[in-house]
């Protein structure tokens, strides 16, 4: 369980009436059946919310149940294994006030709050993506949290800055795995192009199926890019700096040939080790269903023209 002593302040962002409202609509949306827990609710009509047009639409997709989203993880920092996050997760006890520092190209350079950036980047809005791991697992989640783009927009990168770069915290004395792979080019670095970072489906989460962050799923503050693999969604961001230059990153550095910089979603481009032609969603059972990927995992309407012209099998 999630120590309550942990996440009283971000509470203050999650009014429980309101998420318990936003719970029915999504169910009222997309009539996930007997799969979703709240199923009473889905009779009930409520008006459209106003994010509805990035919402997925899919029904043939259900959403990926809350107990199975929050207990199997990739968080390095913690452990290599997926259900070996959760239980060191919980003892992690998550500083606070926690601290984003803004730097490089931009005058706003300070440190932030998670309180500031929802006064500047707010209100919160809840979103349902797709989430698809490079190790092709993938998961149906909601989110809460705000786009990028009007964090950035507030942030005002001057015109030199081309991308957009995020560190985790790292401190190793509360990260068990940072001791034991002290070989891995520490702390966890991603980071996106401008204009990926400002396109409206990337967004900061604070938030998973109505809830603050469990630890495990990047408390208190993580990226959610639906579009790309998932270890470009990166957790617990302590640090957000613009570049002139595509900025370093844990995995690309720890090897280059198997994630690129770009990590879009794309089953035409294999991982040198396995094929991205498929997925399996995960549902908790042995035999997950096994399903094709979908090229930017199914928002390639909304991004494809972001890489327009590019090769990406040489981008991947
Ligand atoms: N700091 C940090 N962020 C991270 C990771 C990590 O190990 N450390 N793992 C990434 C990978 S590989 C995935 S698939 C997702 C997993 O997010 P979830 O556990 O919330 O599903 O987080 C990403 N963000
Ligand atoms: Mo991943």
């Amino acid at each position: 369980m999630v120590d309550e002593n942990k996440i009283t302040p971000q509470e203050v962002y999650f009014d429980r009436r309101k998420f318990l409202a936003q719970g029915s609509l999504l169910v009222g949306a997309y009539n996930f059946g007997s799969l979703w827990p709240l199923k009473a609710a889905a009779d009930v009509k409520y008006p459209a919310p106003a994010h509805s047009a990035f919402k997925v639409t899919d029904s043939d997709r259900p959403m990926t149940k809350e107990e199975l989203a929050t207990s199997y993880n990739n968080f390095y920092e913690f452990s290599l294994e997926k259900d070996g996050v959760k239980p060191l997760a919980e003892k992690w006890k998550v500083p606070n006030p926690w601290k984003i520092e803004v730097g490089g190209l931009t005058e706003e350079k300070k440190s932030y709050t998670i309180d500031d950036l929802v006064k500047m980047a707010g209100p919160l809005e809840e979103r349902v993506y797709r989430f698809r791991c490079v190790e092709a697992w993938s998961m149906v989640v909601p989110w809460t949290g705000f786009p990028l783009a009007k964090l950035i927009a507030k942030l005002k990168p001057k015109s030199s800055a081309k991308y957009v770069a995020f560190t985790s915290y790292a401190n190793p004395k509360d990260f068990p795995n940072i001791q034991g792979q002290p070989h891995y080019p520490w702390p966890y670095r991603e980071g996106l192009r401008l204009d990926e970072a400002n396109h409206p489906l990337a967004l900061i989460a604070m938030g998973i199926y109505g809830k603050p962050l469990p630890a495990q799923n990047g408390a208190p503050i993580r990226l959610v890019v639906p579009w790309k693999y998932g270890f470009k969604s990166i957790k617990s961001i302590v640090k957000i700096e613009f570049t002139a230059e595509e900025p370093p990153t844990l995995w690309n550095k720890i090897a280059p040939d198997e994630y690129g910089f770009f990590a879009n979603v794309n089953p035409e481009i294999d991982h040198p080790r396995w094929s991205q032609a498929t997925e399996r969603i995960l549902n908790g059972k042995l035999f997950p269903t096994r399903i094709r990927t979908l090229k930017f995992n199914g928002y390639e309407k909304e991004v494809a023209s972001l890489y327009a012209g590019m090769d990406l099998k040489k981008f991947y």
